[in-house]
Formats: C-alpha cells, structure tokens, sequence
C-alpha cells in the first residue's frame, strides 16, 4: 500500500505572524484517523522556521532549491540551508516556476538531483497546457518532461504531482477519474509501483474525497485551499 501524502503549496502568501496564527488552528483541528496520513506544509523561506518549530508530526517543505550548494546565484537557496531549518521535502519544477521563471527541464533535473544529493524529498511537478490538452497531446508531453526531468532520479526518493496547468487556481478542476487515468500513465511510464502520485489543481474540500478515491491518486498537492486552516483541515481529514 502506498502512502497517502497531503501536501500544503503555501506559494508567496504568508508572513511569520501568519503562518503561526495558522498552525495553531490548524493542528487541533486533525482527526487521530490522520494520523498515518503524510501532511507537508510547504512555506515561503521565511516561514520555514517557524513551521519546523510549531508542525508537530507535520512535515516542512520549501518550494525550490537550487542546483548547486554555494555560489553567485542572487535570490537563490542551497538544500543545505533548507536542511538546517528542518524541511525535508522540496517542489521542483512547478509550472509557476517554469512560466514566470524560465524553469526548465534541464534546471528542474538540476534541481532534483541535488535536493536528493542532500537528503531532501523532491516533489516534481508534471502537467500540460491546455492548448497541449486541446491538440490531444498530454500523454506525450507528461513523458517528455519526465524523461527529462528525471535522468539519474531516485525513483525511490521522489514523489510526483500531476497538476494539469489549466486546472491551477482557475476553479477549473480536472475529473478525477481523468487525474485518475493521467496518474495511472504516469506510474506506468516510470516504472516504478512505489512512487506516490499527487493530484494537484483546485483541490478543495469538495472534491477531496472523490480524488482520494481513486485507485492512482495517491494525495494531492493543493494551493488556494491550503492557506485556510479549516478548509486544509478538511483535506487531511478526508473521508476514504
Ligand atoms: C497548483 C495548486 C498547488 P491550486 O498550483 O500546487 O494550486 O490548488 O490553487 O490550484
């Protein structure tokens, strides 16, 4: 059986005194039925502190680490400097990071191969556009990223989310029994039975339990829905 991972993308929202505010509602808020279940609380950097200190069973995660440990990289952060705050889990390859930031293939490869190379728990985000969707060309385009995206990964050290970019923050969501088939593709594609898969993509506390229903969805990567205690709360306590 593989884990079930629910995963918070805090994205640029909020500050130390917000994150705190929101842990101390959020933990009183978890059934002991979670309690097998994977949370991960993926800050901005400035929170990351704070998260490892108040999360409890909570895993931290950041949302990039560079490629290389040290260096003249402006803005950048090294995975040991993530380490030492306690996070062990990182998203590379965020489709926001790979529009507004020109992320690309060879970057992200860059970046999960040195996240493991320092103990950390990359999360890969894969997904198309929906012009891609339109031309009927999801398939081929999830497997290009993923053959590129993870030369010399650690199939074992790794967790996917596929978050069709259509769906992000649009209120668009994807069927879950389409995540379902992508998901099914892409673990076939890998090869591996024992990656956790992710949904991502306007998860709420609506649509949860049908996507944590589904035979390949393994949990799921949620934004918006994740920077409201109860509504995350919600999420983690799914009903299966
Ligand atoms: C996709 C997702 C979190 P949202 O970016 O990674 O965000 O749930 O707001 O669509």
């Amino acid at each position: 059986m593989r884990r079930k991972v629910l995963a918070g993308n805090w994205k640029m929202y909020k500050t130390r005194g917000e994150a705190h505010a929101f842990l101390e509602a959020f933990v009183p808020l978890i059934s002991p039925g979670a309690e097998n279940r994977e949370v991960i609380l993926c800050g901005p950097f400035t929170c990351l502190d704070v998260l490892n200190a108040q999360a409890g069973p909570y895993a931290v995660g950041a949302q990039n680490v560079h490629w290389a440990d040290h260096g003249a990289y402006t803005g950048e952060i090294a995975p040991q400097m993530l380490v030492e705050l306690g996070v062990r889990y990182v998203i590379v390859g965020h489709s926001e990071r790979r529009e507004y930031f020109n992320e690309t293939d060879s970057t992200v490869n860059r970046r999960l191969n040195n996240a493991q190379d320092h103990d950390l728990l990359p999360i890969l985000c894969v997904g198309e556009t929906e012009s891609v969707r339109k031309d009927g060309m999801t398939e081929a385009h999830i497997r290009s990223q993923l053959d590129r995206d993870l030369e010399l990964v650690d199939l074992r050290r790794l967790i996917i989310a596929y978050e069709p970019i259509w769906a992000i923050g649009t209120g668009k969501t994807c069927e879950a029994n389409e995540a379902n088939r992508v998901c099914a593709m892409i673990r076939k594609h890998v090869n591996f039975e024992g990656v956790p898969i992710l949904y991502g993509g306007s998860v709420k506390p609506e649509n949860i339990d049908e996507l944590m229903a589904q035979s390949d969805i393994d949990g799921v990567l949620v934004g918006g829905a994740s920077l409201e205690a109860k509504s995350f709360a919600r999420i983690v306590n799914f009903e299966s």
